[in-house]
C-alpha cells in the first residue's frame, strides 16, 4: 500500500515528507494506522548524526501508537482493529535478557537502528517510489501514516485507550520514570536531582515525587520547562547545576541528593560530572541522555567515586520491561497518578514535523506530537 512517511536521506539532514511503498505484513509483523507519534529527541540525534543509522534514507519516529489495520498470516494474538503501542525497544521474549526480566536489553536491540527486519539485512517492509529501500527507525518508523512492524515491538492495549496521550508510554514515559524507580531505585525521603526537564525530565520528576521523594530538584535553564516541572511535582526549579547542588546540600546537612537523573537534550562527559558532584556518599547518577556516538570520557574525580561508592549508571529505557511496564503506566495513567496529558503542549501535522522540531530546539515544548 501507499503511505506517506517523514524521511532522512543523509545526516546531517532535514526530515522530509514523502510517498512510501508499505509492504503487506509477513508472518510475525503488523501493519498499523498510526494515530500519533511523539516527537522524541533522540529522532533530532538521528537527523544531526549524533545517532548513525545503518540505512539511508531512514524513516524516522519510535514513540507512536495506533490501530493494527491487518496482521500477516499465522500471527496469533493481534487481530485488525486492535490498539498498539509501540516500544522503541523490541522484546523477542526468548533470549537470556527478556527471560530474566531485562526486556530493555533483549538481543534484538543490537538490531534498532539496522533499518531491516532482525533476521534479514536485506529485508525491508518500505520502499521509495523508485524501489529502493528506506529503513525503519527502531523497526517501527512512526513518522508514517502506517507502518509495517514485527510484534516484537508492539504491546496490545484496552480499547478505551487514548492513543494519542498513550504513545508517550513507547519511550519518554517508560524512560523517564524508569530512570528513577528501576535504574535509580528511588527510596522514600530521597533528595533527587532531574538534569533537564523536557519529556523524559518531566516523567522523571513524576516518578520521583509520586515515588516519595522528599525533595525532588528540577533543573533547567528554560523557565518554562522549570514551571512545567513545578506543577508535576518539583520541589525545586532551577536553571544551572550549581544552584542544584546547593539546595540538594542545604536540605540534606551538607551530603548531597541521594539521586541525580541525567536527562538532558544532548549530553556530554561535563553534564555526568555536574550530577556526579551534587550526589552524596553512596549516590547514583543515572545516565540516560543522548548525545554524540563519538563522545568519550567522564571527567569526574576518580578518588570520590572510589572513597565515596559514588555510582554511575546507564539506563536504557528506564530499565524497564516494555511489555509490562507499558500497560502499568497505562494503569496509573488512567488512576490519574501519571500525568500525560500535561506533558503534551503541541500537535502537529506530520507535514509540520521540521518546526516541530524547532519548537523543541527553541524550548517551547515539553513534547510535541504529531496527530495522523
Ligand atoms: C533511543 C535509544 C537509542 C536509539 C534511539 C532511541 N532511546 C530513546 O529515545
Ligand atoms: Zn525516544
Amino acid at each position: 500500500m501507499k503511505t506517506r512517511g517523514a524521511i532522512l536521506r543523509q545526516a546531517p539532514g532535514k526530515f522530509e515528507v514523502v510517498d512510501l511503498e508499505l509492504d503487506d505484513p509477513r508472518q510475525g509483523e503488523i501493519r498499523v494506522k498510526m494515530v500519533a507519534s511523539g516527537m522524541c529527541h533522540s529522532d533530532d540525534h538521528m537527523a544531526t548524526g549524533d545517532l548513525p543509522v545503518a540505512v539511508y534514507p531512514v524513516c524516522g519516529g519510535h514513540e507512536g501508537a495506533g490501530i493494527v489495520e491487518s496482521v500477516g498470516p499465522n500471527t496469533a494474538g493481534y487481530a485488525p482493529g486492535d490498539k498498539v503501542i509501540f516500544s522503541f525497544l523490541p522484546a523477542c521474549g526468548h533470549c537470556e535478557w527478556c527471560s530474566t526480566g531485562h526486556q530493555n536489553l533483549c538481543d534484538l536491540g543490537a538490531l534498532v537502528l539496522v533499518g531491516s527486519r532482525w533476521d534479514d539485512p536485506n529485508s525491508f517492509r518500505m520502499h521509495l517510489d523508485d524501489g529502493s529501500p528506506v529503513g525503519q527507525a527502531l523497526g517501527i518508523s512512526t513518522f508514517s501514516e502506517y507502518t509495517t512492524v514485527a510484534v516484537d515491538s508492539a504491546v496490545k492495549v484496552p480499547e478505551d485507550t487514548p492513543l494519542e496521550k498513550a504513545c508517550l508510554l513507547g519511550c519518554a514515559a517508560g524512560t523517564g520514570w524508569g530512570s528513577v524507580v528501576r535504574t535509580g531505585e528511588v527510596a522514600p525521603g530521597d533528595t533527587v536531582v532531574i538534569m533537564g526537564v523536557g519529556g523524559i525530565g518531566a516523567m522523571a520528576v513524576q516518578a520521583a515525587a509520586t515515588a516519595g521523594a522528599e525533595n525532588v530538584i528540577a533543573v533547567d535553564p528554560v523557565a518554562f520547562k522549570r514551571e512545567s516541572a513545578q506543577r508535576l511535582g518539583a520541589t525545586h526549579a532551577v536553571a544551572s547545576m550549581k544552584e542544584a547542588t546547593e539546595i540538594a546540600q542545604s536540605l540534606t546537612n551538607g551530603q548531597g541528593a541521594a539521586l541525580a537523573v541525567v536527562t538532558v537534550g544532548v549530553i556530554s562527559g561535563d553534564h555526568i560530572a555536574e550530577a556526579f558532584a551534587s550526589v552524596r556518599k553512596q549516590g547514583t547518577v543515572v545516565v540516560t541522555a543522548l548525545g554524540n556516538v563519538t563522545n568519550v570520557g567522564i571527567p569526574v574525580p576518580i578518588l570520590e567515586l572510589t572513597l565515596y561508592e559514588k555510582k554511575i549508571k546507564g539506563s536504557l529505557f528506564g530499565s524497564g520491561n516494555p511489555r509490562s511496564d507499558i500497560p502499568k503506566m497505562l494503569r496509573l495513567y488512567h488512576a490519574g497518578k501519571l500525568q500525560l496529558d500535561e506533558l503534551i503542549t503541541t500537535e502537529y501535522a506530520l507535514d509540520d514535523i521540521n518546526r516541530g522540531y524547532e519548537d523543541m530546539h527553541a524550548g517551547t515544548n515539553i513534547r510535541g506530537v504529531i496527530r495522523y
